[in-house]
């Protein structure tokens, strides 16, 4: 028999972006062609398929970690980084995907369903893609972002159509086996099934699938046994079956008692009052078994049980039983809005990049700024090189952060951190505001390319500048 795990953590890490090339054409007579650094390929995704013909989490189990392809540095000559490549993981079909403290991100239901687990870092611009007609020639690149890496859970919730609940040895194992082709273990002591079986059954036109679940015990709700825990393999069937056991041979046990028993379990578990049960009376084969069933049968229909005698090993009344089975499951598949065809995707929960915060951090006596963009201008800057430094301060001027930190009442030399307390980029502050405007301009040219200009040609060049920072303020993000 194969190991069945329905429970792993995944630990995922999509690829880094390659970073951005800064380079200078080169060509005989003409030292100084301008800017050629390609941009760094973008890091491959994390992506989680359901496939329907897997249908255990046993690969995850056994390697946990699991990583996309990094994208690759750009080059000179305009050559782009080649992209990194997704990583493709299958599911099995209900499949739950939580974060660690519990929290359900997606649920994975339907062939094809898609859940992007960690997204790929970008790739870096090159210089060719910075320059600009105020920056013609600049002598940095940005760096690719890393990868989004994360600690994730999944969880199996079978998806089954009939799910059987008892006791254990009443038969739930037996009843598969002789209903579908599927092959569970059987064995005449308690707690044979350690996890779920699930079979597939056709009745006339209808096929559904069949699942049972460890047996249940009183205080299972307290973790008797092996506790509810599996019932939540249960949770996605539209139709529950109780098998109840009519020849067991504990004195103070009975079919009725028994059913009470496991509903009261069911209840403590909650969320399956919706669903419709089924009763069967099981072991019928064996005289004492039969006449039970008789004298308990009327009882059970007063509560409104439809009420199924059978004998999984002398195969007896199980042909009515999967043709009424199959009658709930067309009535309940009926009943619900017909599935959608197309495949879903489900992607993390857009970052917010409308803003970011400035506030001041005592413990550390830090201004602090926080934000996506922020953020992610620094995880670009390559922060050995001064002329990308100028253009992230450039970038987070214009994007107002030099004017909330004055707003907050930041002074020149304190401390500023961007990013949360275990990551930040630390800096003293060092306010361009008065300096901004022509800051700007100057930064990024080479003057070895400048040829001295007419003042008309300087007047217009310098509207140009004016407009392009504008541009490049309302509309100039790369991504
Ligand atoms: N006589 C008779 N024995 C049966 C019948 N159905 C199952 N059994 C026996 O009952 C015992 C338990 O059967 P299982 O199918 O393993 O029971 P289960 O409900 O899956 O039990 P757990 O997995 O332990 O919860 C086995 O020895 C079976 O052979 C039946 O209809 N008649
Ligand atoms: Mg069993």
């Amino acid at each position: 028999m194969t190991t069945f795990v329905d429970r792993v953590e995944l630990h995922v890490a999509a690829g880094n972006g390659g970073h951005g090339c800064a380079s200078v054409h080169r060509e005989k007579f003409k030292p100084l062609g301008g800017p050629d650094g390609g941009n760094g390929g973008r890091g491959g995704d994390v992506i989680l398929v359901v496939d329907q013909a897997i249908t255990t989490l046993l690969d995850y189990h056994h390697s946990p970690h699991r990583k996309a392809t990094n994208g690759q540095p750009g080059a000179g000559d305009n050559r782009s980084g080649k992209d990194g490549q997704d990583l493709v993981l299958t599911v099995p079909d209900g499949t739950v995907i939580l974060d660690k403290q519990g929290n359900v991100l997606a649920d994975l239901v339907g062939q094809g369903t898609t859940f992007i687990a960690g997204q790929g870092g970008r790739g870096g611009l090159g210089n060719a893609a910075l320059s600009s007609a105020r920056r013609k020639a600049p002598g940095f690149a940005l760096l690719g972002e890393p990868g989004e890496a994360r600690d994730i859970v999944l969880e199996l919730k079978t998806v089954a159509d009939v799910a059987l609940v008892g006791y254990p040895s009443a038969g739930k194992s037996s009843l598969i086996s002789v209903l579908s082709a599927a092959k569970p273990k059987i064995a005449d002591y308690p707690f044979t099934t350690l996890v779920p079986n699930l079979g597939v059954v056709t009745a006339g036109s209808t096929v559904y699938t069949i699942a049972d679940v460890p047996g249940l015990i009183p205080g299972a709700s307290q973790g008797r046994g092996l506790g509810l825990e599996f019932l939540r393999h249960v949770e996605r069937c539209s139709v529950l079956v109780h098998v109840l056991d009519t020849a067991t041979l504990e004195s103070d046990r009975d079919p009725v008692s028994d059913l009470d028993t496991i509903e009261e379990e069911l209840r403590q578990y909650g969320g399956l009052e919706d669903r419709p049960r089924i009763v069967v009376l099981n072991k019928v084969d064996i005289p004492d078994g039969q006449d039970l069933a008789d004298m308990i049968r009327p009882d059970l229909e007063e509560r409104g049980y439809q009420v199924f005698e059978v004998s999984a090993v002398a195969r007896l009344g199980l042909k009515e039983l999967s043709f009424a089975l199959a009658g709930v499951i067309a009535e309940a598949r009926a009943a619900k809005p017909a599935e959608e065809a197309t495949r879903i995707v489900i992607r993390p929960k857009a970052v917010d990049d409308a803003g970011f915060t400035v506030t001041y951090d005592e413990a550390e006596d830090v201004y602090r700024v926080r934000g996506e963009k922020p953020e992610r201008w620094v995880r670009q800057t390559d922060f050995s090189n001064d002329e990308a430094v100028g253009y992230l301060a450039d970038r987070l001027n214009r994007l107002g952060v030099e004017d909330r930190l004055m707003k907050a009442g930041a002074r020149a030399g304190d401390g500023v951190a961007i990013g949360s307390e275990e990551n930040a980029v630390v800096f003293d502050w060092e306010p361009s505001m008065m300096a901004g405007a022509e800051m700007l301009g100057r930064r990024g040219e080479d003057h070895r390319l400048e040829a001295p200009r007419p003042a008309a040609q300087r007047r217009r060049d310098r509207d140009a500048e004016r407009d392009d920072a504008q541009r490049e303020f309302d509309e100039f993000d790369p991504f």
